[in-house]
């Protein structure tokens, strides 16, 4: 990786980069979350390159937000590869008590020589990576009790590194979420703005309500119909009509306000307006 600035890929997320890469000997194990809304395109390349001897935990965070079939498609996808995984909701803890039992699990053999050796069980190191905004800081919460880390619905809220206890035998280290330099998909940088790895003011917005548009009547076109009430077969523009007329986007002269009903779209998208949806589709 170069230090060449992209606009998705400031200096900082360079830095983080190198420290993160130069905490990893420490740890016992690295726990990797992906949006379980994208299980391909939040697999951020260069973390996967630098992680491969460690053992890995693989997080599909923000369950509650994904296509369920389609995340358990993907869950049998990285468990053929060699990875265990859990599917969880960092937010309201579904499932992140199995957390626990996984790690002990993958360290099991490593933990049993120490023992068997009579040295002393020190804490789990763990490292918890993951793309921005995918949820880190939150898990950590939920798995300390307590809110000791910093989370918000932005991308970028972790700015450093920060060890959290939970209980006496874990230690995990948060870190700033990063990306990647390139994006070999154009997609994968509309997928990661829609969902909220991107800052808004990045990439067009109007480019990234289409994508999103166009997405969901291709694969939910139901699910648009419901919550936008109209029936039949819409082209995208029809449809950002009906939305612009029916939710009052207009501008004077009764002309569609493109700017809010991109707006509504995406915002829609992200408050789980639609249900479940998954935007990675084939492994
Ligand atoms: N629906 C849902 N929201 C979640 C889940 N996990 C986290 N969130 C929300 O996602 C947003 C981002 O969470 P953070 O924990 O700050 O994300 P982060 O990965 O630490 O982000 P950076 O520090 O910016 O890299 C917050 O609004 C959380 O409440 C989840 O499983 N489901
Ligand atoms: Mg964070």
């Amino acid at each position: 990786m170069t230090e060449k600035q992209v606009q998705w890929f400031p200096g900082h997320m360079f830095k983080s980069f190198r420290e993160m890469r130069a905490k990893l000997n420490l740890m016992d194990l690295v726990m990797v979350l992906l949006d379980a809304r994208l299980p391909a395109s939040s697999m951020n390349p260069e973390i996967l390159k630098i992680i491969r001897l460690k053992p890995v935990l693989l997080l599909f965070n923000k369950a509650d937000l994904a296509d369920d079939a389609v995340t358990d498609h993907w869950i049998r996808y990285y468990q053929a590869l060699g990875y265990e995984t859990l599917k969880i909701d960092a937010q309201n803890g579904k499932n992140v008590s199995k957390i626990m039992t996984s790690s002990h699990r993958i360290l099991k053999e490593k933990r049993d020589k120490k023992t068997r050796k009579g040295l002393k069980q020190v804490p789990v190191r763990t490292m918890i990576l993951g793309i921005p905004n995918v949820g880190k800081s939150t898990l950590i919460n939920r798995l300390a009790g307590r809110r000791s880390a910093k989370a918000a619905n932005t991308p970028g809220v972790t700015k450093a590194q920060q060890w959290i206890k939970v209980g006496d035998d874990f230690e995990l280290l948060d870190t700033p979420g990063v990306l990647w330099p390139k994006f070999d998909d154009p997609s994968v940088g509309l997928k990661l703005a829609a969902t909220g790895a991107i800052k808004d003011a990045i990439l067009p917005f109007d480019e990234v309500a289409a994508y999103v548009l166009s997405f969901l009547n291709t694969h939910y076109p139901k699910r648009l119909k419901d919550r936008y009430g109209f029936e039949g077969t819409l082209s995208e523009t029809e449809i950002f009509e009906h939305i612009g007329k029916t939710r009052g986007a207009l501008l004077k002269g009764n002309e569609i306000d493109h700017d809010r009903v991109n707006r509504i779209i995406v915002t829609d998208l992200r408050n789980n307006q639609f249900g479940g949806i998954s935007f990675d589709r084939e492994t």
